[in-house]
């Protein structure tokens, strides 16, 4: 299925055509059959002689209603551009053809209706011109098929080149992100509510809860699908769906809103975006502008403020900060026309760039590189890139993807504090997540028992200077009052040093004392004294009392009275 507009100058036999190859009239508003004329978008569907199926959006081809025209074909694939062979190309011809490369429509087919009218010499003329006026465009190398309504002439060829067409036009790009703009809600008989648009992205399907609206959203509820009158479970892009909502009247949503799965999008009342001005215009885009926007299937009075030292000339593309008065959900990608307000001619339109601009208008450089929407912000939690720019990246530290640069930055000072955390190590639990994500990929740092360190050293504390010293001095251990006191818990928590009452010892030291102690008591069975130990060691009486302390505690010794007897641990003699 595709989606494909009609385009061309008022009474140039578009509706007429959209009746001969559907059956259907598409001018449904009495007015419009009482006038003969298209006022409001008009919608039909068949089936081409291959099987594909194609569905018509109809619209009006006289300015005044050229609102309602670009409501229509901003969600198409393709189109149908009429010319009359009677008149030739005329100012809506031009018109039509340039807003609909402005919204990016790469796929058409010309009819050249009336021939029937126009006889073979002006028939003739028409195609010339016409070769002329698209020459350049997306329909320079389009087929053209000669028409005439009243004899049926051309109509088979018409549908054939359009199964040509059909085949030819990709299919919209689904990023399986939901969103319908919306260009007509009515009440229908025994149903309620009934949106209808075209789906460019994402899936529907009966039950889905879904949002609506601009600002205010509000939760709805697909109550029942259709896509050309048939009733559906579930449908795909690329389609007209009609979609009959629960929990919202039919008046509380309008042309230009948005119908669309909740947490998928970014809403945004401010764009950066190019903006191409059209070469026919007769003044260049100045610095700052009130216009009117042409967004979805909406009209939106804008702010436009140009993004560089000089306005945009005719023929000329440039960067732009557009300012909403609602809040849309926009990506990249998405295209827009720009009108005058006052003098109702089209300006221009482009594509928007970024939809959360960071940069103030006087340094923002747009572009549509997902690097650089990453780069403006160092970190990105992945699903928000996504909303941010349609496209997907893997994660790279945790939930985020980090610029190149600011990795670099957040892991030179996590790296500084580890370092400066010394021996001790940096307490992971007192970290943010992206630290904490940083963390497992810091080169040369080592996490143990919730600490990083720097790992220089094996175990930066086994080396720690006053470890060495107590080891060098086993018997006169210096005090560590040149050491950070949580240093010394965390060395005694480790075992690397070992606190009996008010002095610190190195482990070999006790044990070495421990031997010492075997030794003495090997030859004095009925026990030795302080003073005997101290004389022994060559230390202190400071020492030794809480050394001997110690190896009671511990079973090497035992106390009794004023001398130490041999306990359940004492070592063998060597
Ligand atoms: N003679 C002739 N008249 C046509 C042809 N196509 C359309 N018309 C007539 O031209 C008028 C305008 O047609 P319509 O389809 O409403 O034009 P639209 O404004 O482009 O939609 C109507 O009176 C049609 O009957 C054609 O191929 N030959
Ligand atoms: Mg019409």
């Amino acid at each position: 299925m595709r989606v494909v507009a009609t385009a061309g100058h008022v009474d140039h036999g578009k509706s007429t055509l959209v009746r001969v190859l559907t059956g259907v009239d598409p001018d449904r508003l009495a007015e419009e059959r009482s006038r003969g004329l298209t006022i409001d978008l008009g919608f039909a569907g068949t089936t081409l002689p291959s099987g594909a199926g194609i569905a018509f959006v109809d619209v009006p081809g006289h300015v005044r209603f050229l609102k309602n025209m670009l409501a229509g074909v901003g969600a198409v694939d393709a189109c149908l551009f009429v010319v009359a062979a009677t008149e030739g190309w005329k100012p809506q011809s031009e018109e039509h053809l340039r807003i609909l490369e402005l919204l990016g429509v790469a796929h058409g087919v010309v009819a050249l209706t009336k021939v029937d009218g126009a006889g073979p010499e002006l028939t003739a003329l028409a195609r010339d011109e016409l070769a002329e006026r698209v020459a350049g465009s997306f329909l320079a190398g389009a087929e053209v098929v000669e028409v005439a309504a009243p004899t049926g002439r051309g109509v088979d060829a018409l549908r054939a080149a359009l199964d040509r067409l059909v085949a030819a036009t990709p299919a919209a790009v689904d990023r399986g992100r939901t969103r319908l703009w919306v260009d007509r809600s009515f009440a229908a008989r025994g149903a309620g509510t009934v949106v209808t648009g075209t789906l460019t992205g994402g899936d529907l399907a009966v039950g889905d809860e879904l949002e609506v609206g601009l600002a205010p959203t509000r939760a709805v509820r697909v109550r029942g699908l259709q896509s050309l009158h048939a009733a559906v479970e579930a449908i795909g892009p690329g389609h007209r769906v009609a979609v009959n909502l629960a929990g919202i009247g039919h008046e509380a949503v309008a042309r230009g809103d948005a119908l669309v799965r909740p947490g998928q999008w970014h809403r945004t009342r401010v764009v950066d975006a190019a903006l191409h001005v059209l070469a026919g215009l007769d003044h260049p885009v100045s610095r700052r502008g009130a216009h009117v926007a042409y967004i979805g299937a909406g009209e939106f009075p804008v702010r436009v403020r140009v993004l560089g030292p000089t306005p945009i000339e005719p023929g000329a593309t440039g960067p732009v900060r557009l300012h909403l008065p609602v809040a849309l959900p926009l990506v990249p990608g998405d295209r827009f026309v720009l009108r005058e307000s006052g003098r109702a001619e089209t300006v221009g339109g482009g594509e928007v760039l970024d939809v959360d601009p960071q940069l103030p208008a006087s340094r923002a450089r747009p572009d549509a590189s997902v690097d650089r929407v990453v780069a403006e912000r160092g970190w990105v939690d992945a699903a928000e890139l996504e909303r941010l720019t349609g496209t997907t990246r893997p994660p790279d530290l945790g939930r985020w993807v980090v610029d190149p640069a600011a990795r670099t930055v957040a892991g030179d000072a996590l790296r500084d504090r580890i370092t400066d955390a010394g021996a001790l190590g940096l307490d992971v639990a007192g970290l943010d997540e992206r630290e904490r994500a940083l963390l497992a990929h810091l080169d040369g740092v080592r996490v143990e028992a919730g600490r990083a360190r720097a790992g220089a050293v094996v175990d930066p504390l086994a080396g720690h200077p006053w470890v060495a010293a107590l080891a060098a001095a086993p018997f006169a251990p210096p005090a560590p009052d040149a050491v950070d006191p949580a240093v010394v818990r965390e060395l005694v928590r480790r075992g690397l040093v070992v606190r009996t009452g008010p002095v610190w010892f190195a482990p070999t030291a006790l044990d070495a004392a421990a031997r010492a102690v075997g030794a003495l008591l090997a030859e004095r069975p009925d026990g030795v004294t302080v003073a005997e130990v101290r004389d022994h060691l060559g230390a202190t009486r400071k020492h030794v009392v809480p050394l001997l302390e110690h190896l009671d505690a511990v079973g090497v010794t035992r106390r009794r009275g004023d001398r130490r007897v041999a306990g359940p641990r004492l070592p063998p003699p060597a």
